[in-house]
């Protein structure tokens, strides 16, 4: 039995780390890694069904080629190669290397994740992706009030005395941070949950605000002003660190509780009962999650948002603070710089950055000069999880050629001419960082790839020279395909940052260099101002939104006339504890627990249309549809449905046939809970 520090690399905040104990090639235990703060309970069951994930009878095991009939058969893997090289060859030739879409997603987090771009380059060049689905709205409202995407170590919420879950199911989506909640809670301080939907967190909540979707910018606004008419401003903070309280003021103070209630459809009592809380309770911690900024109005939100810890001076300070990203252990990529989400100013000539992943399939259809005629997708399942399906659908059938590099045959996978399979996380090694808490960790490699599968980067060290890509154009760029190869690479990605190596990093996970136990605690931020700023003359030449974060009802509301009359329902589709987006869905011990797709609805608005429990309805609008269960649920908001984030067409239908390829109002996020529908009997 060998024993071996490792972390999951999933897009999920806790990032665990763990021990995996192997014999015989297998994986017998999963245990905890005792270094990793933030995370002592352990994996949750997603991450213990990896010993079945790695061996799942699905689990693609070699190359695949499309047939005529649209199913997949099994080639070598020279023939794959040798397919795929021959058109990308044609391609470079014409209409040009741009015509190739090179598209990513976050399947899986890792340090050599960078190493695909860096062969596009070598080929020539590529079309590729700005933006990102899940969080760009915050993180930009975020840096232009703070300056920088940080924050304090998870277990500083266990000393708040009060905590704001505004928009985020942590007891679903970071169950690791409910422990140090309840700690908190314990100690007397206060948890209050605003969501629309009765989740698990809210269950352990003091106070619930449900506001109606898209709507929190309002509330955020009325309560400040609340807080400043009861005198609950910490003058002394505000005259020296933040910036714009003048105009901020002004604007809260017209926000009165009755407008707020209006628009938000939250009791005046409630929103006056957390405003008092608000004004009267240090220190306080907001932790927000993704969910509420995936609206066309959300980076005006999250400003608003982050106004109430700036007026109250709770930043800086022990159990106090933002939680929303916190990117210190991004030590390598460009996340942290926000920038590098937009397309640049200045096309380099070779990666041309011109397709919105919000808009995915709009975008690829609408290129020119070149239009697109190929796509490489690894890590990503644009199908089931990028808005506007149809068109994504459309998009990807419009090209010559395609290629995906996955682990099961997922929806986008199906759309492929050539399929390769793909690695998991005990497979190779790499290095990860996480967005919650902060450490480097090292996601090693405990076992050998089964069957033929191959690691990304020795994909493309094989296809390199296919593409008359001279072998040592790649030093430094992509690793050997020794294991040893693949250290050698990582350790001298470490060596600029001071006490981390990947010998430390076996031992356990790393906090990174210059990091802040409590976030901001020095007083600096990296605004222009060098202050907290309220107002905002970037968001004003960036965004070309309200330099202050004015309230503004989503596109798609039923607020707005011509949105009501035809679609009256906001279809909600959020996180769910078994799975990360599209996968693990497909395991038989998460089947079990979840089987299948169905839409949650309020039994009033299920009665008005006819619909009893069970039966089938269709939810749609103009973009498309879904046909599912319905579900009487009492937990939801009157007016909501709500169908989980996730399942695959082939399991009875992606949400996103509903939702807009639109994007947020900053940030080049996905609105994609901008989404109005209607449902009927099906
Ligand atoms: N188990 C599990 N964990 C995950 C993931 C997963 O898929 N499964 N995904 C990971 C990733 S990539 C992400 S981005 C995060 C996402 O996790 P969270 O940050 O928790 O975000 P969501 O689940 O999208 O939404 C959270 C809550 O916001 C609510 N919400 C929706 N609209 C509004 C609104 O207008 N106002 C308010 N106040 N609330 C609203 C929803 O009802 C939902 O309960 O979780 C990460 N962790
Ligand atoms: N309607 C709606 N849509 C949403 C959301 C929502 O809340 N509502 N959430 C959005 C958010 S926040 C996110 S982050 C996105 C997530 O969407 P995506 O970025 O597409 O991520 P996943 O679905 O987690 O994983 C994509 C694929 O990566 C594969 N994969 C895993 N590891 C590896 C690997 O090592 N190599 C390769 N080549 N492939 C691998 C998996 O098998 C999986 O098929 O979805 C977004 N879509
Ligand atoms: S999916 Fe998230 S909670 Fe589960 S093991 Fe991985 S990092 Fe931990
Ligand atoms: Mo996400």
């Amino acid at each position: 039995m060998s024993v071996h520090t490792t972390a999951c690399p999933r897009n999920c905040y806790s990032t665990c780390g763990m021990r995996v104990h192997v014999e015989d090639g297998r994986i017998r235990r999963i245990e905890p890694h005792p270094g990793n703060r933030a995370t002592p309970e352990g994996v949750c069951l997603k991450g213990l069904s990896y010993v079945e994930r790695i061996r799942s009878r699905d689990r693609i095991l070699e190359p695949l080629r499309r047939t005529s009939r649209g199913t997949h058969e099994p080639i070598g893997w020279d023939e794959a190669l040798d397919e795929i090289a021959h058109h990308l060859t044609r391609i470079r030739e014409s209409p040009g290397p741009q015509s190739l879409l090179y598209y990513a997603g976050s399947g899986t987090k890792g340090l050599l994740n960078g190493t695909g771009l860096e062969l596009w380059r070598l080929y020539g060049g590529c079309t590729t992706t700005y933006g990102d689905l899940c969080w760009p709205a915050g993180l930009e409202a975020t840096r232009l009030t703070l300056g920088d995407n940080r924050h304090s170590v998870p277990w500083d919420i266990a000393r708040a005395r009060l905590i704001l879950m505004w928009g985020k199911n942590a007891a679903e989506t970071n169950i690791h941070q409910m422990p140090f909640i309840q700690e908190a809670r314990e100690a007397g301080g206060r948890l209050v949950v605003i969501d629309p939907r009765r989740t698990e967190s809210t269950e352990s909540a003091d106070l619930w605000i449900r506001p109606r979707p898209g709507s929190d910018g309002a509330l955020a606004l009325a309560v400040a002003g609340e807080i400043i008419r009861s005198g609950g401003v910490d003058e002394a903070f505000v005259r020296e660190r933040v910036s714009g309280f003048e105009e901020f003021s002004h604007l809260a103070l017209e926000a009165s509780i009755d407008w707020a209630a209006d628009v938000t459809d939250v009791p005046s009592e409630q929103l006056r009962t957390m405003a008092r809380w608000i004004a009267t309770t240090r220190p306080m911690t907001i932790t927000a999650g993704y969910g509420m900024q995936r609206y066309t109005n959300a980076g005006q939100t999250i400003r608003a948002v982050l106004a109430l810890l700036a007026i109250t001076g709770n930043v800086g300070r022990p159990g106090a603070g933002w939680v929303y990203a916190n990117l210190q252990s991004h030590i390598f990529d460009e996340v942290r710089d926000p920038v590098a989400c937009y397309p640049p100013a200045v096309p380099d000539g070779i990666v041309r950055v011109s397709v919105s992943t919000a808009r995915l399939g709009r975008d690829m259809l609408d290129q020119a000069d070149p239009p697109l005629r190929m796509a490489w997708v690894e890590r990503g399942n644009p199908l089931t999880q990028n808005p506007d399906t149809n068109h994504v659908i459309r998009a990807f059938r419009a090209l010559d050629f395609r290629v995906v590099v996955d682990q099961f045959l997922t929806d986008t996978a199906r759309e492929a001419d050539v399929v390769l399979p793909a690695k998991t996380m005990f497979e190779q090694t790499d290095v990860i960082g996480a967005y919650w808490h902060p450490y480097l960790q090292l996601r090693q490699k405990v076992l050998d790839p089964p069957g033929q599968v191959k690691p990304e980067t020795e994909i493309f060290r094989l296809l390199a020279p296919r593409l008359g890509i001279d072998p040592s154009a790649l030093d430094g760029k992509i690793p050997g395909v020794t294991d040893a190869e693949v250290e050698a690479f990582l350790e001298a990605k470490l060596e600029p940052f001071e006490g981390v190596s990947l010998e430390r990093l076996r031992e356990g996970p790393v906090l990174p260099p210059e990091h802040e136990e409590i976030a901001f605690s020095n007083g600096m931020f990296p605004t222009p101002s060098g202050r907290i700023e309220l107002v905002s003359d970037e968001a004003v030449e960036r965004w070309g939104v309200d330099r202050l974060p004015r309230y503004r009802e989503p596109d798609e509301s039923i607020r707005r006339a011509e949105g009501r009359a035809r679609y009256p329902l906001y279809l909600m589709t959020p996180n769910t504890k078994n799975r990360i987006h599209s996968q693990f869905g497909n395991l038989r011990m998460i089947r079990r627990i979840d089987p299948g797709p169905a839409v949650h609805i309020h039994p009033d608005d299920a009665l008005a249309r006819g619909i009893e429990a069970a039966a089938r309805v269709r939810v749609f609008n103009d973009r498309g549809e879904l046909r599912l269960p319905a579900r009487l649920d009492s937990s939801l908001k009157q007016g909501c449905v709500s169908v989980t984030n996730g399942w695959w067409i082939q399991d009875g239908g992606t949400v996103n046939y509903c939702s807009p390829g639109r994007e947020t109002d900053m940030g080049h996020g996905a609105a994609f809970h901008d989404t109005l529908v209607e449902v009927e009997v099906a």
